[in-house]
């Protein structure tokens, strides 16, 4: 087989990337190593920046996310039993974000693919990326027991945090950073309206909760838990327990208990790739970074890596000129590393630190106090949540 960009993964990132190439007449063919199924259920973000929605739109697929994605205003913050609501087009000049689940953005990018797309090969799994340097790197993959090649012009790692495309970056052209957080979460998908309007991020002594959701009929919620905790661990009446334990507030307020239909724990961990090229092979989405979800930037960050390639591969293919893809890994990692530094200021502030004393307990409210009581603490946080300026 022979291809201008091979895809290795069929994520948000590698999906995306395919429909934009497929627009600007770039062929190209993904590979992803698990089923249709799986890639279609697989429980993960929420929260989706304007850039995010404006990114999906342009690639013609935001038809049902225009219909059913849910348009948010702001964020709650809650800490000693205390509620505050932070709103983002006061504080960013009209900006706002939108919940509409991961799940539903891969159904949505796979249907069109299906329908009118370039190659999708499922049950793809890439063993490896052959000759980077050259002109014609190889994706080695094994599809329906054989091991197979695709020969390409360009090679696109978007194999997520346990992908193979990595490994290609000989190690004295790399470096990796990575930051381990002392926690989990654990996270449910519940089958019960959402007690709040607003995400609420809460801090509390016995540790953090979030309340998102999925649609007015359906909650998802997460709950800070030790390192190695089993899901198992956790009873339902447990995790609701908990959970309105964290959630408290003096005012009136009760949390909606039902059925949970799915039960997951997600370690917490920073990491940045660099650089996110090497030779042809460039990196993109969960494969050149992860961030812990408290900033819910995962998911948007691969969206803007995404668009920023596609971007420098249709000035390739419409003028001849690599300028873009030359400065790839530069532009991504300007917003990645701020990305990286919200999400990992987010999630210090608002989890108990299990080493954490009185002090440390001490500054983490008092960076709340700060957010709560200054317009311009919030305003900084707003823009971050929101999605800071894409690169030009
Ligand atoms: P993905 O989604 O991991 O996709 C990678 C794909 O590559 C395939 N693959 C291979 N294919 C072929 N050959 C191989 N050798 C392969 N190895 C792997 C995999 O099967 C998979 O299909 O990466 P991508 O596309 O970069 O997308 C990244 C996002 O999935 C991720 O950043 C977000 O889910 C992170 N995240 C959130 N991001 C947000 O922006 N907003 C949120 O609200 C948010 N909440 C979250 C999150 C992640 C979470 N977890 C579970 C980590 C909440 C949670 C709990
Ligand atoms: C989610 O809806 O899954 C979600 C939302 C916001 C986050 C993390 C996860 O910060």
């Amino acid at each position: 087989m022979r291809t201008t960009v091979g895809i290795i993964g069929g994520g948000p990132a590698g999906l995306l990337l395919a429909r934009l190439l497929h627009r600007a007449g770039v062929d190209c063919v993904v590979l992803e190593s698990r089923t249709r199924e799986h890639v279609e259920r697989r429980q993960r973000a929420g929260m989706l920046e304007q850039g995010t929605v404006d990114a999906l739109r342009a690639a013609g697929a935001a038809r049902r996310l225009d219909l059913e994605g849910l348009v948010h205003h702001g964020i709650e913050l809650r800490f000693d039993r205390e509620r505050h609501h932070i709103d983002f087009p006061v504080l960013t000049g009209g900006r706002t974000v939108t919940i509409y689940a991961q799940t539903e953005i891969v159904k949505d990018l796979v249907a069109l693919h299906l329908a009118s797309g370039p190659p999708l090969l499922f049950g793809a799994r890439a063993l490896a990326v052959d000759q980077p340097e050259s002109d014609a790197p190889v994706v080695r993959f094994l599809h329906e027991g054989r091991e197979r090649r695709l020969v390409c012009d360009w090679v696109v790692g978007c194999d997520g945090s346990h992908g193979v495309a990595r490994a290609a970056f000989p190690a004295a052209a790399a470096r990796t950073y990575t930051h381990d957080f002392p926690y989990s979460w654990l996270g449910i998908l519940a089958e019960v309206p959402p007690s709040c309007e607003e995400l609420i991020y809460a801090r509390h002594e016995r540790g953090f909760a979030l309340h998102s959701m999925r649609s007015p009929r359906i909650s998802r919620l997460y709950l800070q838990v030790p390192n190695g905790t089993a899901a198992d661990d956790w009873p339902d009446e447990r995790i609701w327990d908990e959970l309105a334990a964290r959630f408290a507030i003096d005012a009136d307020w009760t949390l909606n208990r039902g059925p949970v239909i799915a039960k997951s724990v997600t370690p917490m961990r920073s990491q940045v790739h660099e650089p996110m090229r090497h030779g042809r092979l460039l990196l993109a989405g969960d494969a050149a970074h992860i961030v812990p979800p408290t900033g819910a930037k995962g998911l948007n960050l691969a969206v803007s890596d995404v668009r920023v390639l596609a971007r420098a591969f249709d000035a390739l293919h419409t003028t001849g000129s690599a300028r873009l893809l030359d400065g790839y890994s530069d532009q991504c990692l300007e917003r990645v590393w701020q990305a990286t530094r919200f999400s990992y200021d987010m999630t210090r502030m608002l989890h108990a630190q299990p080493d954490g004393d009185a002090f440390d307990h001490r500054m983490q409210l008092t960076r709340l106090r700060r957010i709560t009581a200054s317009r311009h603490a919030a305003a900084e946080l707003a823009a971050n949540y929101t999605g800071l300026p894409l690169p030009t």
